[in-house]
């Protein structure tokens, strides 16, 4: 009898165990898409592909990303647009797009905000930086960690020497307000331009220069035909990975921390690829025939101080000084 019903009690047992593997094996993974401007072997793009390969090793092969690289999606304004909205799960950009949808998120794009990249990683891995992932909420994102983008620095068709060199130059920016005012202080034309396209109006003569990071300016071409980079370092503008809100609150909660899991370790190694290839690109530039030249920074900076007294820039006042004083 006692041995009847232990063997009744396994047989119930295995039947649960063989049911929920396979409702398991039959839960669909769900594939999610991952909007990146740059090419797949850019150092961050790199990181898009780390982060993919953990969310599903994390998530047991539940969610898979498949990243489309080169500005497949659209632009970064447009993929934001697009996340926002729920019709793609993630994208990876930089600061300056989310801007249309969360303006507060702007002071990570006003020149010379960082003093280094150890301030800059300090106040990104403390509160400061939580808060503005947090508060992407606002726009319907949810922010899931940043990566690095080194310092952006300004390039042009014709030689830059100093300051001065860039007078009455039209000069490509990403197209958010801070960057527009940015290069009006300068002296010079701002013309906002999606990063795709930045080649051929640098080409057909759009624009005469543009500004970006070392890999940038290499990556894309840009340095072929704007071969004279000025290094003022003017901004360490950060990049992000956000999650479309409407796909988040689909998750388990379980499901949300693998990500964020992912992202974490994810940043980890973007960051080393970062820095082992920022200075790698320089010197592929030199070696096609690029001149290179050190700026006067203070020149710069005081040229570019008065952003921070505009009215329309008021809003990040309290975080400015949060910032500065991260040591
Ligand atoms: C690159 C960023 C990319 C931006 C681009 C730009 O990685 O996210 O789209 O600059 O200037 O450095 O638009």
């Amino acid at each position: 009898m006692r041995s009847r019903k232990i063997g009744l009690l396994l047989l119930i047992l295995i039947m649960i165990v063989v049911t929920c593997s396979g409702a398991q094996l039959m839960a669909a993974t769900k594939v999610c898409k991952l909007a990146e401007v740059h090419p797949p072997d850019y150092p961050t793009a790199k990181g898009d592909s780390k982060f993919a390969e953990l969310v599903e090793k994390y998530t047991n092969g539940r969610y898979k990303i498949q990243c489309f690289f080169n500005s497949q999606l659209g632009s970064e304004n447009d993929v934001v647009e697009q996340a926002k909205l729920g019709v793609i799960e993630f994208t990876r950009v930089s600061i300056a797009p989310v801007v249309t949808v969360y303006p507060e998120i702007g002071v990570f794009t006003m020149p010379f905000i960082f003093t280094s990249q150890e301030h800059q990683w300090k106040v990104l891995n403390g509160p400061i930086g939580q808060h503005f992932l947090d508060q992407c909420v606002k726009a319907n994102l949810i922010g899931l960690g940043y990566f690095e983008a080194g310092a952006r620095h300004f390039y042009a068709n014709k030689p830059l020497d100093n300051l001065a060199s860039l007078k009455g130059l039209k000069i490509r920016v990403q197209p958010s307000p801070v960057p527009v005012t940015m290069v009006k202080l300068l002296g010079a034309i701002p013309t906002p331009i999606a990063y795709g396209e930045v080649y051929s109006a640098l080409q057909t003569g759009v624009v005469d220069g543009a500004e970006n990071n070392y890999p940038s300016w290499v990556t894309q071409n840009h340095c072929e035909v704007a071969k004279y980079l000025i290094q003022d370092a003017h901004l360490r503008q950060p990049e992000i990975m956000l999650a479309s809100k409407k796909f988040w609150d689909t998750l388990s909660k379980a499901d949300q921390a693998a990500i964020r899991r992912a992202m974490k370790e994810a940043t980890e190694y973007q960051i080393k690829e970062w820095n082992n290839h920022e200075f790698e690109a320089l010197e592929q530039a030199k070696a096609r025939g690029c001149i290179v030249k050190p700026a006067n920074i203070a020149e710069f900076q005081a040229a570019m101080a008065p952003i921070y007294d505009m009215p329309e820039y008021k809003i990040y006042k309290e975080w400015i000084e949060k910032i500065k004083a991260t040591k």
